[in-house]
């Protein structure tokens, strides 16, 4: 394994004569545009409470106004931040592919709708996504105004969550709380994406969180190249051919720009 700081030959070679990329993104590639990631302490109403502990069925029944106000002010982050130059990069290569009967498939952990505004289109959210919405009991689909926060200003107290309006429970974000099963249909396509790669790139997630933290060890079982883009090294490090020490940000364009997509 290589563990690099810049873009050396074999790493441009890889990329240049890569037909078939699988992306994985984690927090850490929405860190440059300003969301924070959930290794990050948690301020204001959540202070108290780490992102894990909000992320939870549990804590949606105990306290629903504390977890509905989480996401609703996450919700409003997302919004006013925009997509960083990883997001760019990964969007301009994935076309470039597409025109030359080639594929770059993005499955992501996060719930923001960053790697869309950057103009890419995303095989799967595997934890789901923030702006969508149903209800906690009978599942049915619900849509809402957007947030209307004033800046980053998280709301001095907690707001309940509205109610559903077949069956009068509450509604929650169309995310994968910890302890919920993953949409299978997106894990598998992710899988599949990933069996069928000839490079495999992990970009901005401490490989962490499972079963999303399996999925790049397919493609070590097929001797697929696989490299992790990471300014720290991960729980999957030492799976990896090549360890990019650096932010995405910064090394996506210039990993796009190897393979002469830019
Ligand atoms: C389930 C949506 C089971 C919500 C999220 C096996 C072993 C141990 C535990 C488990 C196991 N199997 C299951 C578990 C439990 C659990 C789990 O994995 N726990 C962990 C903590 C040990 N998994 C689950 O609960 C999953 N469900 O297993 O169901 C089941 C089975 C049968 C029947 C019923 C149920 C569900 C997991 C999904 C939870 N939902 N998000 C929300 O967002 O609010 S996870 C959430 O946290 C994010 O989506 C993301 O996936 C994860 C954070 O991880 P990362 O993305 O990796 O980011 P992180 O903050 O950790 O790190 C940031 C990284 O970026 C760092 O490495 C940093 O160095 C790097 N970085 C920073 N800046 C940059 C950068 N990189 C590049 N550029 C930069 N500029
Ligand atoms: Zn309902």
């Amino acid at each position: 394994m290589q563990v690099l700081t810049e873009i050396n030959d074999d790493l441009a070679r890889l990329t240049q004569d890569a037909r078939n990329i699988a992306v994985i993104t984690g927090a850490g590639f929405s860190a440059e545009s300003g969301v924070p990631t959930f290794r990050e302490a948690q301020t204001g109403l959540w202070e108290r409470f780490s992102a894990q502990d909000l992320a939870t069925t549990d804590a949606f029944y105990t306290a629903p106004a504390l977890v509905w106000t989480w996401y609703r002010w996450r919700q409003s982050l997302i919004q006013q931040v925009e997509p960083n130059p990883g997001h760019t990069a990964l969007a301009d290569w994935q076309r470039w592919l597409a025109g030359r009967g080639g594929e770059l498939s993005i499955a992501t952990q996060n719930v923001d709708d960053l790697h869309e505004r950057a103009g890419a289109q995303v095989l799967a959210h595997l934890h789901g996504s923030i702006f969508e919405h149903r209800c906690a009991e009978c599942g049915v689909a619900a849509e809402l105004p957007d947030p209307d926060y004033d800046g980053f200003q998280a709301p001095p107290e907690p707001e309940e969550p509205p109610l559903c309006a077949d069956c009068g429970a509450h509604i929650r974000p169309g995310v994968v709380w910890f302890g919920e099963m993953l949409p299978m249909e997106a894990f598998e396509a992710a899988a599949a994406a990933i069996r069928k790669a000839d490079l495999v790139i992990v970009a901005g997630t401490s490989g962490i969180v499972q079963p999303a933290a399996s999925l790049p060890l397919l493609a070590l079982e097929r001797g697929t190249p696989l490299i992790e883009v990471n300014p720290e090294p991960t729980e999957l490090s030492d799976a990896m051919d090549f360890c990019l020490r650096g932010p995405s940000g910064d090394l996506l364009p210039a990993l796009a720009a190897a393979a002469g997509a830019r």
